[in-house]
This record gives C-alpha cells, structure tokens and sequence, in this order.
C-alpha cells in the first residue's frame, strides 16, 4: 500500500511542477523533427506554416520564454517565423511578406523576424525584428508597435545555418514584453496587452507562424532550453516521509548545481530526484545558453508517518487544582497542525472546569487524536510547622502536604548556623538525622520548590520546630 501511495504522490508533484512547454499543434507545412525541434517551413515556395501549444496561458501572469531559431542558409532566401499570442490554435496566415502571419491574426500580438525587405511593408533591408499587433506587417502602421530593429546586433544577416538563441520575457506586473536576439536586448514594447489587444481575456496560445514566398528557406525551431512561467521560482511542496519528489528546475535541459546536494539523485541535472528525510531547502542555480543564471528555490516539508508529542504536564497524573486554571503545553515537531476540540491551533490550552477534552494532532500523512479526561481536585500543600521524628509512626518526617501529587524539585533545610542539614528532592521529607546523628530539638529554615498536580511550579520557605 504505502509504494502505490508513494507513486502517486510522485505523479502528482510532476504534474503541478510541469513547465509552460507542453505539446504543439501543428499546421500547413509545420513538421516536427525531433524531441524538442519543428520545422516550420521547407524550402519550397509559398510554404505557410504555424505551431501552437495546446494549452493557453494567461497573461496575468509572467513568463519567460527561450528557444533557438533557425533561419536557413540563403540570405536571398525568405521570409522568417513570427512569435505569437493569438486566440485560435489552428490559425494559418498569409505566405510571402506576411510571414505566415497577416490579417487573419486578430487579436494578435506578435514579434517577427522578417528576413526579406519588403519594400511595401517599410522593412529594412537588413534581417530585422518588430513587435506587432493583430496581423499586420506594415511598419508604417500604427499596428507595428516596436521596432523595426535590425535582429543581430552585430550582423546584418541572420540566414547563416545556424540556431540563434531569442529570448522573450512577458513581465505582468509591469506589462513589459522584451525580446532579446543572439543572447543581446533587442526591444521592448509596454502596454496592457489584455485589455488593449486581447479585449480584457488574458487566456492565450503561443505559438509560431512561418512562411517562404517566391524566395525560400528551411526555417526551424528548438526548444532545448524552456524557462517556466517566472525568472525565479520559490515553490514549496508538502511529502510523506519515506516518498521522492522531482524537482522541476526552471531551465530544461541546462547546467545545474543543486544545493545543498544531500539526498539527490544527481546535483547536476535540471530536474534531480530528492529524497529528503527531514524538511530542506534546495536551491538549484541553473545557467542557461547565454549564461543568465536562474535560481529555483524549493521548500520541502517532511511529514512523518508517526506522530510524536509530548504534553506538559503529562495528564496521567494531571489534575484540575480547585480555584486555579490547568495550562498545558503540547510539544510537537513543527510540520504538524494542533486543533483542539474548540477549534483553537495553539500548542497551549487553558483548562478552567473538569470534563473530557480532545486533541487532534496530525499532518499531511498522518493525525493522532489526544481524549483527556480532567477531573477537579485539591492541590493545597502545607508544610508542617513541628515535626516530632521518634518514630513512632506520628508525624517523623518534615515534608510537604497535599492530596494532590507533589513532584519535589529541590528541598533545603538549614540549622541555625547556615549548614544544611537535609538536601533531598523527595516528598517524603527529612526523618530529623544530620549526618546518621539524630539532630537536637531546635528551630531549622527549609526551602522548598515543587510542581503540584497540575503541573504548577511553586517556592515555599519557612520554619519549622523539631521536637524530641
Ligand atoms: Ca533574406
Ligand atoms: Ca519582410
Ligand atoms: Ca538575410
């Protein structure tokens, strides 16, 4: 029973910690060519494609996307891929200087990367990126938000054969999209893109068109490095004792370096498997393509199967002291919730009058349930001011008094020269010899701290007689 637990446990953490990269849709000439890459278009003219991942996201909430683009290896060739967040998953655009884009795409916010000038448009001549909205490609349109920008920020060509990492980071608190191209900030543009383009709906796809026209290119994407939905993550998550849990890093397939690095399958992956046996903090620092570190924080909280507490006073021998209140502590490991039988959560509670009360004590895997029974005594003590020790049965000792129990802490008694003729922490007091001697008839000093019944602490001091 407890491994079929612990496999579904595990199942689950994977899936509440999964990253925004689920599967993609894909349309027109898109194909996929392994694990993590898509090709968009071949090198055929007119070709239009698109890929969309099958879940929205939603734009309340940040992301940070990085994947590598791959233009072709003809600089005459045409005519790039586009970045976009659009409402319909299926959507197929315009082929040529539409870039697979184009009107169909309302609402839409997008990022091109146009490499082909189309003079129409007011492209530039150099491989180049925008921002745009709802489809449209023209630069001289107020619909073309940002940019145009050259896309390298060192070359003027990026149709080389080669990946090129991008990277676009959507921050929902302070609506800022920025797109970063070869590792380098490339643009940004600020709005409320909810409401302004998405008319207030935040749930999206994201996804990717691309197109040739007369002039072509093989274009693809790969997304060996996702990023989830923030820079960082600080995640806590709540195990059975004796159970795994992965933990999902930020950046797939990335250097990581997990610390610390006890109970871990292996430090250095993305996604390493931790069998912590008691609550820990995993930091995993991961650094991805363009050496940006990112750091994931996850809390793990430790259940124990086995609930262990101690209650003070310890209620066998506890009573409800006439006139007084019963306070008691319960001492347990800090995973675990208190809920007395009022609702209350404190691990003290404050007893006023006799009668049966309850405790639950448990955590995500396990509870235990306290019933206390208090009934009402006496606790007075008195100490005795005569003592007659002759053994005969009657009064030989000096101790405390009390029908309730006494748990002696430490008891002093003094001659009148300041020696101390007794030192004991027992109940049953002193039988009246000093040193195996019987002391002489006088008037000795005690000291006296105890815990009564009800698990009060209390001094006394005083005098007492001895009498032979
Ligand atoms: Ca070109
Ligand atoms: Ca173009
Ligand atoms: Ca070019």
């Amino acid at each position: 029973m407890k491994n079929t637990y612990s496999v579904l446990i595990t199942i689950l953490f994977i899936f509440f910690t999964s990253t925004l990269q689920g599967q993609f849709i894909l349309n027109g000439t898109a194909s996929q060519l392994d694990e993590n890459c898509y090709q968009l278009t071949p090198a055929s003219p007119n070709a239009i494609a698109s890929i969309w991942q099958e879940d929205q996201i939603n734009l309340t909430s940040s992301f940070d996307l990085q994947f590598n683009m791959n233009f072709g290896c003809t600089d005459i060739g045409a005519d790039g891929m586009v970045f976009v967040l659009h409402t319909n998953p299926t959507q197929l655009g315009q082929s040529g200087g539409d870039i697979g884009y184009g009107a169909n795409f309302i609402p839409s916010l997008a990022v091109e990367f146009d490499t082909y000038d189309n003079i129409v448009n007011a492209d530039l001549a150099t491989d180049h990126i925008a921002i745009l909205r709802d489809g449209i490609v023209d630069h001289n349109n107020p619909g073309s938000l940002a940019g145009p920008i050259n896309a390298s920020s060192t070359v003027s060509n990026i149709e080389d054969c080669n990946y090129h990492p991008v990277r676009i980071i959507w921050d929902a608190d302070n609506m800022i999209l920025d797109v970063y191209f070869d590792c380098i900030f490339r643009l940004s543009y600020s709005g409320d893109i909810i409401n302004d383009i998405f008319g207030g709906d935040p749930m999206v796809y994201w996804g990717f068109t691309g197109s040739t026209g007369g002039k072509t290119n093989v274009q693809s994407i790969c997304f060996d490095a996702v990023e989830s939905t923030v820079t960082s993550t600080n995640q806590t998550f709540s195990i059975c004792e004796g159970v795994d849990i992965q933990l999902n890093g930020s950046l797939q397939n990335a250097d990581y370096l997990w610390m610390p690095n006890t109970d871990l399958n292996n430090p250095n992956i993305s996604n390493p498997i931790a069998s912590p046996s008691g609550n820990i903090t995993y930091i995993g620092t991961g650094v991805d393509q363009c050496e940006n570190e990112f750091i994931d924080t996850f809390n793990i909280i430790v259940n124990t199967l086995e609930i262990n507490f101690e209650l003070q006073p310890a209620f066998s021998d506890t009573i409800l002291c006439n006139g007084e209140l019963l306070n008691l502590t319960l001492q347990t490991d800090s995973n675990n919730e208190i809920v007395w039988q009022d609702g209350s959560t404190d691990n003290s509670f404050t007893i006023s009058q006799a009668g049966s009360y309850e405790v639950m004590i448990g955590n995500d895997c396990a509870e235990t349930v306290v019933n206390l029974e208090v009934e009402s005594g006496n606790c007075l003590v008195t100490m005795p001011n005569v003592f007659t020790p002759d053994f005969d049965g009657i009064n030989d000792f000096f101790g405390p008094v009390s029908e309730g129990a006494v748990e002696v802490l430490q008891f002093k008694i003094f001659n009148r020269w300041g020696e101390v003729v007794f030192n004991e922490n027992t109940s049953q007091g002193w039988d009246g010899k000093y040193k195996d001697k019987a002391a002489p008839s006088d008037v000795y000093v005690y000291t006296i701290e105890f815990i009564k019944g009800n698990g009060a602490k209390e001094l006394m001091s005083g005098d007492v007689t001895l009498i032979r």
